[in-house]
């Protein structure tokens, strides 16, 4: 099984809103056959499995990180292709919460008189697709909160400045997430402010993540690099309801620009993120990475929103007690409301640390089941 997990995460980056998932056909003791879920819309990891297995399957195990389906998606049932293999014990690593499987592959594959296991490494198996299960429980994009700081704790001088705090190894990296996930999301200050492009550069994408500026009184420019590069990857200005309101004309100009404007429910010109997070999970975003500035990022944490912060830490001291902090919003009153961080996740990227860590626990990512689809 940690075989299959190992595989499965190639797919990240390339699978979503699809789960990763791996496969491993053991027959008397030997491996003979391994495969992947590779690319959205294409074989799933059974069948890719079962493709490239040398001699038969007959009598055969299979090991999969997730329930295999049993429904007419992009293709056609795994438990269908397991049966007509031969296939005789299938384990799995945990139930695929999926509307049209939830269960039913396992159903379907013990009527066949296939012995059926799950919940072989399920934590790993969780763990690894918990962006996937987060979306399909929660029906919201898995959030990740990503920032550079000095080693003192700041995002930026008081005079704002913030090019650069990290070494370029560390900022390769920050592109190769942005090369990984389904959106990155900023605030209108820090548009006004670094007027950023946001795009992945330097490095491969796997996908085009789409930039999104939270805009509630809708007062992006038309000459910010987002509005002139949103030909080339889509941008999303996201405003206040009322905002869009007044400012139709503007919307209108941006639209013609390339841009995408909508507005979500908000007060004040603030825009509600949880209404922005279910929008996003409608569009079937599984990640999400809000990337600034600290009023933003302060807003993801004070309400609970996010997943997991990716911070990114330079040997460099800053100073200042007008210089800017990563979550600028309300923080928390004691040291009895901090989340502890066990399992944080550490290592160096050049001269720079990536330390990450996860923010929300599995209840959080499973407490709003939603209904129907
Ligand atoms: C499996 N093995 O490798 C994957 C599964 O649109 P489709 O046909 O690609 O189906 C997508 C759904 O199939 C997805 O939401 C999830 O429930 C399941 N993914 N199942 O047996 C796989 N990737
Ligand atoms: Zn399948």
């Amino acid at each position: 099984m940690r075989r299959a997990l190992a595989l499965a995460a190639r797919g990240r980056g390339r699978v979503e809103p699809n789960p990763m998932v791996g496969c491993v056909l053991v027959r008397r003791g030997r491996i003979v056959g391994e495969g992947w879920h590779r690319r959205f819309g294409g074989p799933h990891a059974e069948r890719d499995a079962l493709r490239r297995c040398e001699g038969s399957v007959g009598g055969a195990t299979a090991y999969v990180t997730l329930e295999p389906c049993c429904h007419y998606g992009k293709t056609p049932p795994c438990t269908e292709a397991l049966i007509e293999a031969g296939v005789a014990r299938v384990v799995a690593a945990v139930a695929d919460p999926f509307a049209a499987v939830r269960g039913r592959g396992i159903r379907t594959l013990r009527e066949a008189g296939i012995r059926v296991d799950v919940g072989v490494c399920p934590a790993e198996a969780e763990r690894l697709n918990a962006a996937y299960f987060k979306l399909r429980h929660t029906g919201r994009p898995w959030v990740i909160l990503k920032w550079a700081q000095s080693l003192d704790g700041k995002i930026a001088t008081r005079t704002g400045d913030s090019r650069w705090i990290t070494g370029a190894a560390a900022r390769r990296e920050a592109h190769r997430l942005r090369g990984r996930v389904d959106a990155v999301v900023v605030g209108i200050g820090t548009v006004l402010a670094d007027d950023p492009d946001l795009t992945c550069r330097h490095v491969r994408a796997k996908r085009v993540a789409t930039r999104i500026v939270l805009d509630g009184r809708l007062r992006i420019p038309r000459s910010a690099k987002l509005v002139k590069t949103a030909r080339q990857a889509p941008v999303l200005v996201v405003t206040a309801q009322a905002g869009l309101r007044g400012r139709s004309a503007e919307a209108r100009r941006l639209r013609s620009a390339g841009c995408e404007v909508i507005g979500i429910r908000g007060r004040g010109g603030r825009i509600d993120l949880g209404a922005l997070l279910d929008e996003l999970g409608r569009r079937e975003m599984t990640n999400v990475m809000v990337e600034g500035g600290g009023e933003v990022l302060g807003a993801f944490f004070d309400e609970k929103l996010a997943d997991e912060a990716l911070v990114f830490v330079a040997p460099k001291l800053i100073g200042g007690r007008e210089a800017l902090d990563p979550l600028a919003g309300r923080g928390i009153g004691t040291m009895a409301e901090a989340v502890a961080f066990g399992g944080a996740r550490r290592r160096w990227v050049g001269e720079d640390q990536m330390i990450s860590f996860r923010l929300s626990d599995d209840l959080g990512t499973r407490r709003r089941v939603r209904g129907g689809s």
